[in-house]
């Protein structure tokens, strides 16, 4: 087998009291025929449906009368429930309206190319027939059917792809699984004997007895030694040699990277290779009766859109109810992409990642001479640019509708939006070439007036000798951890972090910081320049960054920087003085003052 390394694996599962990783940089891996192709198709599909249900969507993140916010599938564990209590649920489990036949409509009307369903989860309650273990919804429920083999047989007929999440290491209803410390003395526990009599079989029933699988989707590895990992590849790949592996089989064994969880890896660190994100809908995973706080249709496009536009998979994630239902604020948003993908699914399925640098109106996709403009925030002007386009121009149209759009072409593209177009729409712009538009995306963020405040990302930056990139794992939003990206080393005025920017229009925009800092860094002191224009600025005090705490991050203004002509320019940010690091900063912001 040729290698199938995937690089330095997620965070979940390593301790829970670290903060801080190294960032994963995203690039091309050689792998097995079958797999090479299973990998083609797994990139041509782009839109995926993550379903989270088990006994948990019974209790709906509510367990002896107290709400859980958050992800509803932990509650077992939030509530330190022992298992027998926790069992007890599937005796109320009962999901009469599950109709699979439904499911797999609503997933393909909703533009989703494959669905990816819980098996098992961390509670360790088996989603299908098994005769590893009694606690399955087959033999320990009055429901007693097999979802997943009638899902399989519908997605089946319907020509949607299936795969399972496989909870392989934290299994809290067995005394020798994973995770479970308020009730199993975790040095007591056999994990070899767990491993050989659950993870085993049942892993081999679920490639034996659903037909063809996309993939095998496990999750939090732990300290699983890499013997296992290795065991479980070689597993499924006998079994099927082209279900694809995700990275959280643990111990780099996976065909393709599975990002944090709610991440989509920046830009900048994808220099190719094979990923999917996955988000959830709402706050929770699994079914939680009192989170409404679902994306809206816009934003899901925008993930969608982003994944595609970096060449990654999007694999958005709902939780059926305990009835078996698609609760209503999901379904009636994902049939609302899916009626935006009718039109411009062309955008986004078998696309490859843009070749353009950040630009203020949106993100793009590529299809050999066309590129998608993905067009997520219109210019006051009406006007799309984008620099340094020197490939000829033959056609630019409206993907919706097919409407022609005025173009000029001279030191770079600049395409006029029709008036009428409602705001709402993520509008897409196909735009013909004579040659396949080249790839430059170091050409730096593109600022301009027209636009609202722009981010520049710390994981864009340059960074100096001496100054490194890092992933921070907080309880950025507030109930439930999130990765974003941060320096290290910027201790000393010779060390910067610089991005450079191409600016389309002369003017003034104003500096925001981005970042938390500790006691021992207030009152550190650091300047951004830009050529001679140098903005002063002090510290102050944010606090710890921890795991389990959410994380406080300072917006500050620092000052107003004039760019006199159109072109590109360095803004660098370095510590006045040799001392503590100056800050964790997330990213600078750059506003129109005018
Ligand atoms: O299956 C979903 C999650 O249950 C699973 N991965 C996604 C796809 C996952 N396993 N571990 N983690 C996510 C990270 C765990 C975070 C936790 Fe918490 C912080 C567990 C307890 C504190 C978030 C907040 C979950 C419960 C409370």
């Amino acid at each position: 087998m040729t290698s199938t390394s995937v690089q330095a694996q997620d965070a979940v599962g390593a301790p829970p009291e670290q903060t801080r990783f190294k960032a994963q940089v995203y690039e091309p891996v050689q792998h097995d025929a079958a797999t090479t192709q299973a990998l083609a198709r797994f990139n041509n599909d782009r839109y995926a449906m993550f379903i989270h249900w088990g006994i948990y969507a019974q209790a709906g993140g509510v367990i002896r009368g107290k709400r859980f916010y958050g992800a509803s599938e932990w509650l077992m564990q939030r509530s330190k429930t022992p298992s027998a209590e926790y069992l007890a649920l599937a005796e109320e489990f009962n999901p009469v309206d599950f109709d699979a036949k439904a499911w797999i409509r609503t997933i393909k009307a909703a533009g989703f190319r494959y669905v990816v369903i819980t098996a098992k989860h961390h509670d360790g309650f088996a989603m299908f027939k098994s005769a590893a273990s009694k606690h399955n919804i087959v033999d320990g429920t009055r429901f007693g059917r097999d979802p997943l083999k009638e899902l399989a047989e519908a997605a089946k007929a319907e020509g949607v792809g299936l795969g399972f999440y496989y909870s392989q290491y934290q299994d809290w209803t067995e005394p020798n699984g994973g995770g479970n410390d308020w009730e199993f003395d975790p040095k007591k526990t056999d994990f070899d004997s767990y491993f050989n009599t659950k993870v085993v079989p049942q892993v081999t029933e679920l490639l034996t007895n659903y037909g063809p699988l996309r993939e095998i989707w496990f999750d939090t590895p732990g300290p699983m030694a890499p013997e296992y990992s290795k065991r479980l590849r070689e597993l499924v790949k006998k079994l099927q040699p082209d279900c694809l592996l995700n990275s959280r089989i643990g111990n780099g064994l996976g065909d393709y990277s599975s990002p944090s969880d709610s991440e989509v890896p920046p830009a900048s660190l994808v220099h190719g290779g094979d990923w999917e994100s996955v988000f959830t809908h709402n706050r929770s995973w699994g079914y939680s009766a009192f989170d409404n706080d679902f994306k809206s249709t816009d934003t899901l496009i925008e993930l969608l859109a982003t994944s595609a536009s970096r060449g990654g998979n999007f694999m958005l994630n709902m939780g059926p109810d305990g009835r078996g239902r698609f609760p209503e604020g999901a379904q009636s948003r994902l049939l609302k992409v899916g009626d935006w993908l009718k039109v411009n699914g062309e955008s986004i399925y078998g696309t490859t990642r843009s070749p353009l640098p950040q630009t203020p109106w949106g993100v793009a996709t590529q299809r050999g001479k066309r590129l998608y403009l993905h067009v997520l925030d219109r210019p006051a002007d009406g006007v799309i640019r984008v620099p340094g386009l020197t490939e000829a121009v033959t056609k630019v149209t409206l993907l919706a509708g097919g409407a022609a759009l005025p173009f000029k072409q001279g030191d770079g593209l600049a395409i006029t939006l029709p008036k009428d177009a409602t705001p709402s729409d993520d509008l897409v712009i196909a735009v013909d070439t004579r040659e396949p538009v080249a790839a430059r995306r170091d050409q730096g963020a593109v600022l301009s007036p027209v636009y609202g405040r722009q981010p520049l990302d710390v994981a864009d930056a340059v960074l100096s000798e001496g100054v490194g990139l890092e992933a921070v794992k907080t309880q950025l939003s507030v109930d439930d951890t999130r990765k974003y990206y941060t320096v290290v080393g910027l201790d000393d005025p010779a060390k910067s972090i610089a991005w450079t920017v191409q600016v389309e229009r002369p003017g003034d925009y104003h500096i925001d910081l981005q970042y938390s800092a500790t006691a021992a860094q207030a009152g550190r002191e650091g300047v951004v320049e830009m050529n001679d224009q140098k903005r002063a600025f002090g510290v102050v005090e944010t606090g710890k960054i921890e795991r389990r705490k959410p994380v406080f991050l300072a917006f500050q203004p620092v000052g107003i920087l004039h760019f006199d002509k159109p072109g590109r320019y360095t803004v660098a940010i370095r510590p006045q003085t040799a001392g503590q690091e100056l800050f964790a900063i997330r990213a600078l912001y750059l506003t129109p003052a005018n």
